[in-house]
């Protein structure tokens, strides 16, 4: 596909979608989705020392998709099931064992009245050599934060999220041009063998991972969330194929801590595979279109035959866990810079916590892309 490049004087032609007016019609891309996504229902997440109500809930997907709706952006399908072969492309076998069963065992030893939440970790000076046989143990030895419950439908609504990621993945090898797989549980925390950040399997990686599988030979995955996609970075961290490039918030400011600085850069045949471009709280669209350019010229010049894109909209200066300060209408330019880079995109959903305004900032990236 020829590059085509974001043109600012085109864009401002084009009308922003704020939510309540009345919305123009564009161009569908497709959307996959499943209701089974409601199942990952988490009572609490410990944070500041208490548990509090989930911010990763339902009503984020439903939102997102009633907006998809409303401005014409469908069709929404349902996944295909795709099995557990394409989830081992990328996850560890036990760690997948695991998490299929977590609940259950942890039934067994808690009862069902509380989700599954991790008390102890690993620190350094301690083995991983065994895998814990107590349930607690391996909720530790499996995660790394206790703020990402599992519940009773935790499995099935993470292998439908991944499901939809690799149809998507399925599109863009039939030659569509986009899709945006509307996803939840999120995925880009969750590692080879970890999860946390409200994820349990990578659906970018997965995808990713399925479109080299299906002979795209180079894909780069960027990554826009607010939060660095340590799970994807992890995956990928010595694959010369794939490129990931993240933009976030700090981590020496934010979740998820101990990585995402800018000096990670890969190892072995990874090595300059991927780019870190972090940035201070309080940023605005001004400073996030430089990373962006930034990021752009990094994909274009590894000559990704594919583009998966992590979409957070947890940069919105509304979100009540973060601190960018980008606009409703800075998601309509973000989807139209991201439309320059010039390939086909498989958009995945991962966070975004500003409920209200979720599925306008969201349909606003699919249709600045689309406009272009
Ligand atoms: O970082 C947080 C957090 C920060 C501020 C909060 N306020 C002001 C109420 C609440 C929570 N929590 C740690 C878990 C963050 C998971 C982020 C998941 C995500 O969106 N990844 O992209
Ligand atoms: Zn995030």
């Amino acid at each position: 596909m020829a590059g085509r490049r974001y043109d600012e004087a085109a864009f401002r032609r084009s009308e922003p979608f704020r939510g309540g007016e009345t919305v123009k019609k564009v161009n569908g891309v497709i959307v996959i989705h499943s209701e089974e996504h409601r199942l990952q229902a988490g009572r609490s997440e410990l944070n500041d020392g208490q548990l509090v109500p989930c911010y990763e809930k339902p009503a984020r997907a439903d939102i997102v998709r009633a907006r998809i709706e409303a401005v014409g952006l469908g069709p929404v399908v349902e996944p295909t099931r795709h099995g557990i072969d394409p989830l081992e492309r990328v996850h560890d076998a036990g760690y997948l064992g695991f998490l299929r069963t977590a609940w259950d065992d942890w039934v067994a030893e808690h009862g069902a009245d509380i989700d599954a939440l991790p008390l102890n970790w690993v620190a350094p000076g301690m083995s991983r050599r065994r895998v814990p046989r107590s349930i607690d143990g391996r909720l530790g030895f499996y995660s790394f934060d206790a703020g990402t419950p599992i519940t009773a439908g935790t499995w099935r609504a993470a292998t439908s999220a991944a499901d939809s990621a690799l149809t998507g993945a399925d599109r863009l090898r039939a030659g569509d041009r986009s899709a945006f797989a509307l996803c939840r549980p999120p995925g880009h925390h969750a590692g080879h063998a970890f999860y946390g950040g409200y994820c349990f399997l990578n659906n970018a990686a997965i995808a990713a991972q399925s479109l080299r599988d299906g002979g795209v030979a180079r894909v780069a995955v960027l990554d826009v969330d607010y939060h660095h996609g340590n799970g994807t970075q992890e995956i990928f961290w010595e694959r010369g194929d794939v490129l990931f490039v993240s933009i976030h918030a700090d981590p020496a400011d934010e979740f998820p801590y101990f990585c995402g600085h800018a000096d990670e850069s890969g190892a072995g045949a990874g090595e300059g595979a991927n780019l870190n471009l972090t940035l201070p709280w309080g940023t605005d669209w001004n400073g996030y279109a430089q990373a962006l350019a930034v990021a752009a010229a990094r994909v274009r010049e590894f000559g990704a035959d594919a583009l998966v894109l992590s979409l957070g909209a947890d940069t919105y200066g509304g979100d009540p866990i973060s601190r960018f300060r980008l606009l409703s209408e800075d998601f309509l330019r973000m989807g139209a810079a991201i439309a320059g880079i010039g390939l086909p995109t498989l958009f995945v959903l991962e966070g975004g916590y500003a409920v209200d305004d979720l599925g306008v900032n969201v349909a606003n990236v699919l249709t600045g892309f689309e406009q272009i």
